[in-house]
């Protein structure tokens, strides 16, 4: 078989010899979808109702630039203060908080959520090719309100609306928005299925993802528990389970630096150990539907720039490899944005630590920069991932010494794909592929791994009008190394 290899390699220093990489095809693993790739969103992004629309059409080619088929999700810790403006005379509910908390939104930055942005939010799914998951508020809503907002979500986004999630991170309520002594799983679970039951009643095809924890792990198999003792005709329908992950945080915290970010991490493979587990009981897809290298809007030198890209990369991977349905990395901001389309995002458009203050996430993988949309370095880690959509995972055997991962796939076409990713700052990695002929190469390469500007080349042509197994690809090659 001929290899397609997806290689990032970049070193400081001279490499020795080779290291052998051997596939082993027969042991399949996971199928990647073909919608593995996505974004996440606020959903005060809503509040300009031009920013997901047809006009914004550079942020559609910068998505479409990274898949054609990607998952939009639409929540964060603001989808809990957001509210349904149904009608102009509408007027703003009550929000209450159990108290203010350095990190969440404060009810004084509730806002509305108008008919024309869910409208515009369609057309700005067709043009992309993405679809939706939808986040509806659980902090601070009540059921009629959460059914009266999802009818209209669900009828306006149709086929583009996969699943809602209700409530951003339950396992934090605790800190801001119920009272720590009495919150629990049981009583999230309480509130999500009075508000989901209210949703099933006005549409009856609603499919949800729970719990959308911050990474806590316990909490997937209670829910499900309080799931299946329920009587089957009370049961939402679960499309999915879902969690957040952020590798650390907050900025000021020195353990998040680039060493530790590039280190294998033990909290990704439990967080997949309880999923899977939870997931397989009631035979349900899994995906990690929010997270970043580090929460409160990232770290600068840490969270944008080349060190990230190698982080996205290899954690996409691992969550395919774990056998998870998709990854959405977070992202946003821009309130230049509404500023050019005459829209209104206020300011504070994401919520920040006001001592570290700044317009958008270090992290975003897509930045608004002097009048464009551009890709910033966890966009290309992403875009790394993408070339594993619609794969399936085999096994491999790779040794390497160095801090450097590795990952295989079999494309519908029967060729095989590699990825390898070099995550050593003073190591090189030279890789031999016994069989891998005819490989064609692209590399995710960087001058350091703090440079902002990380370079891709090649890469599996995913444009609309190409069918699958034809491939944009630089002339046939030897899997190589680049030393820089
Ligand atoms: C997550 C929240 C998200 C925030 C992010 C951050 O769900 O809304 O924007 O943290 O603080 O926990 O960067």
């Amino acid at each position: 078989a001929t290899a397609a290899a997806a290689v990032s390699v970049r070193a400081l220093a001279q490499t020795t010899s080779p290291v052998v990489l051997t596939l082993h095809p027969e042991q399949l693993g996971a199928k990647v979808p073909s919608n593995f790739i996505g974004l996440s969103y606020e959903t005060q992004q809503l509040s300009d109702p031009n920013f997901f629309s047809t006009k914004n059409t550079g942020l559609i080619a910068t998505m479409e630039k990274l898949a054609p088929h990607g998952v939009l999700r639409i929540g964060g810790n603001t989808s809990d203060v957001g509210w349904w403006k149904a009608t102009p005379e509408s007027k703003q509910p009550e929000v209450h908080l159990f108290r203010e908390a350095v990190g969440e939104p404060s009810g004084k930055q509730a806002f509305a959520i108008t008919p024309e942005a869910i409208r515009n939010l369609r057309g700005f799914l067709d043009a992309t090719g993405w679809s939706c998951l939808y986040g509806i508020n659980l902090g601070t809503n009540t059921p009629a309100r959460a059914a009266e907002e999802s009818a209209f979500v669900a009828k306006t986004l149709g086929a583009k609306l996969q699943y809602f999630q209700v409530g951003n991170e339950p396992d934090l309520f605790k800190e801001h928005m119920r009272d720590p002594k009495t919150w629990s799983a049981d009583k999230f679970f309480d509130e999500w299925l009075a508000v989901a039951q209210a949703i099933m009643k006005v549409v009856p095809s609603a499919q949800f993802a729970i719990p959308d924890t911050s990474g806590n792990p316990e909490w997937y198999a209670k829910v499900v528990d309080r799931w299946l003792a329920l009587p089957p005709a009370e049961r939402p329908k679960l499309a999915a389970l879902s969690h957040h992950y952020y590798f650390g945080g907050p900025p000021a915290n020195p353990d998040v630096n680039i060493d530790r970010l590039l280190k294998h991490s033990e909290k990704v493979d439990t967080l997949a150990k309880n999923i899977t587990a939870a997931a397989a009981r009631i035979n349900v897809p899994y995906r990690m539907t929010e997270g970043n290298t580090c929460y409160r809007g990232g770290k600068p030198g840490v969270s944008d720039v080349f060190a990230a890209s190698l982080w996205a990369a290899d954690y996409a991977l691992t969550l395919a490899k774990d056998g998870y349905a998709g990854v959405n990395l977070h992202g946003g901001g821009g309130d230049q944005v509404a500023a050019s389309l005459g829209g209104t995002l206020p300011g504070e458009a994401l919520m920040k630590d006001p001592k570290e203050p700044h317009a958008r996430p270090f992290y975003t993988p897509i930045a608004y920069v002097d009048g464009q949309y551009v890709p910033e370095p966890t966009f290309f880690g992403l875009l790394f991932g993408q070339q594993f959509a619609g794969a399936q995972m085999i096994g491999l055997d790779f040794a390497p010494g160095a801090n450097a991962t590795a990952y295989a796939a079999k494309l519908a076409n029967g060729k095989m794909l590699v990825a390898i990713i070099n995550k050593d700052e003073k190591q090189a990695v030279s890789v031999n592929i016994p069989g891998a002929k005819d490989a064609a190469v692209a590399t995710l390469t960087a001058d350091s791994l703090l440079s902002k500007t990380p370079k891709w080349t090649g890469g599996r042509d995913f444009s609309r009008n190409n069918a699958e197994g034809k491939r944009r690809l630089p002339p046939p090659s030897t899997c190589r190394q680049r030393a820089l």
